[in-house]
């Protein structure tokens, strides 16, 4: 059955920024195929005058997350950067909410909730549902899934429109059964405009 969208609805676009595309220091393999469906998404809530939400990964150049102080990640996405800019097919409406995250040296944030506001900017915007499609599926999306479904919202991941990096084989399945367990429930283009 058709996503019937309503007033309430937010679609939250996570990190699809140059450093996670092919060809980006941090490259989320197949990213790119997930851009003309987001645009897709994308056009649906703009019709409907809905918030389109855009998170981004703005560290400073000495993150605690990269390779040379001891993290798990090649730097990327550094605050200012070509590579922290959202992908320039992205068709991001004007008027998009940006919410920048890990921007503290010393802390990771994967979940768009973490120090951002983002929690009051979804009530001053009266969000009660949330679609959330982006990158990468075990890390920023699992994590901001995960914590918008504690918050109380609902929450639909859009499994057309999200890419695991899988470091280790089966972790974008594990992470959708945790969304899952979570309370998150999954949509596709083609059942959501139908
Ligand atoms: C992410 C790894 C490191 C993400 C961010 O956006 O999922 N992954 N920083
Ligand atoms: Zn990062």
């Amino acid at each position: 059955m058709a996503t019937q969208l309503a007033a309430g609805d937010a679609l939250m676009i996570i990190d699809m920024q140059n450093d996670f595309l092919p060809g980006g220091s941090l490259e989320v393999p197949g990213a790119n195929a997930l851009i003309p469906v987001l645009n897709r998404y994308i056009a649906c809530f703009q019709t409907y005058r809905l918030p389109v939400i855009a998170t981004r990964d703005w560290h400073p150049p000495d993150h605690c997350s990269f390779i040379e102080q001891g993290g798990p990640w090649s730097p990327h996405c550094v605050a200012g950067s070509a590579g922290a800019a959202f992908h320039a097919d992205l068709a991001l409406p004007a008027d998009t909410h940006i919410v920048s995250k890990a921007t503290a040296r010393d802390t990771e944030a994967y979940s768009g909730f973490s120090g951002t506001g983002l929690q009051e900017s979804l009530q001053s915007l009266q969000i009660q549902r949330i679609f959330v499609g982006g990158v990468a599926t075990e890390y920023c999306v699992r994590n901001t899934v995960t914590d918008a479904l504690r918050l109380g919202y609902a929450v639909i991941v859009l499994q057309d429109a999200i890419q695991a990096i899988n470091r280790q084989p089966g972790d974008s399945r594990q992470a959708l059964d945790d969304m899952i367990a979570h309370g998150a429930t999954l949509t596709q283009f083609q059942a959501f405009a139908a």
